[in-house]
């Protein structure tokens, strides 16, 4: 029998911010985007676009391009340094990570009707044993969460604007993707969309 995909250290909070919460960290987070564009990152070694558009805040932020996956502590159109983690991200953080060191990073993912993610494993952080949290803002995404194989089973449900997910233990290390996400399942997003923001440690 296959094993059933990782459960060891994922944690789903359903509905864990009301839709105050989300109006207010939706709010926060377009407050910022002004000096932090969203833009398309491309593959590195293909240059095949992404169909998620991105930015970060906070002193790291994930970048991809022809070169390669890494954390840099500057825009790479602007050049300026990214804008600051909203409060209420880093109290999430404080209230659900475990993790003694506040986050650096704070992935922006930006996702319209034809986006998704394929299957990948987030390992471009020095700080392995600190969980990611996910917050998400908007549409309904279908996520996909795997094991520590890229073929192992997976088993797939839908995140919705406000669930809150911490990802430690083995599920950090798991493979997961998005593979779609639902239009017009959220009034959140003002011209629909769906906004995902992952808090990260990067540093050890
Ligand atoms: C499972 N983001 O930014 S969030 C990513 O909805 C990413 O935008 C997805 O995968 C999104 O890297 C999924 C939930 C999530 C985040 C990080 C994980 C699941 C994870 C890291 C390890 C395992
Ligand atoms: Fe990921």
């Amino acid at each position: 029998m296959a094993r059933a995909p990782t459960s060891d250290g994922f944690r789903l909070y359903p509905g864990r911010l009301d839709r105050t919460a989300q109006s207010a960290l939706l709010d926060a987070v377009m407050r910022r985007i002004p000096a932090a564009p969203v833009y398309q990152p491309v593959m590195p070694r293909s240059g095949a676009p992404m169909t998620v558009r991105m930015t970060n805040f906070g002193v790291l932020g994930w970048v991809s391009d022809i070169e390669g996956y890494r954390y840099q502590p500057r825009h790479p159109d602007t050049g300026d340094p990214w804008p600051s983690i909203p409060e209420p991200l880093l109290e999430l953080w404080r209230d659900v990570s475990g993790w003694p060191q506040p986050p650096e990073a704070c992935l922006v993912n930006v996702y319209g009707p034809g986006s998704r993610l394929g299957l990948h494993v987030d390992a471009d952080e020095d700080a392995r044993d600190a969980p990611v949290v996910s917050v998400s803002l908007g549409d309904t995404a279908i996520f996909r969460l795997g094991g520590l194989a890229r073929r192992s089973p997976t088993v797939s449900f839908r995140l919705s604007s406000g669930d809150v997910v911490v990802l430690g233990g083995e599920a950090r290390r798991a493979f997961h993707g998005i593979d779609r996400v639902i239009s017009g399942s959220s009034t959140l997003v003002s011209g629909g969309g769906r906004i995902n923001l992952t808090l990260r440690r990067v540093t050890r």
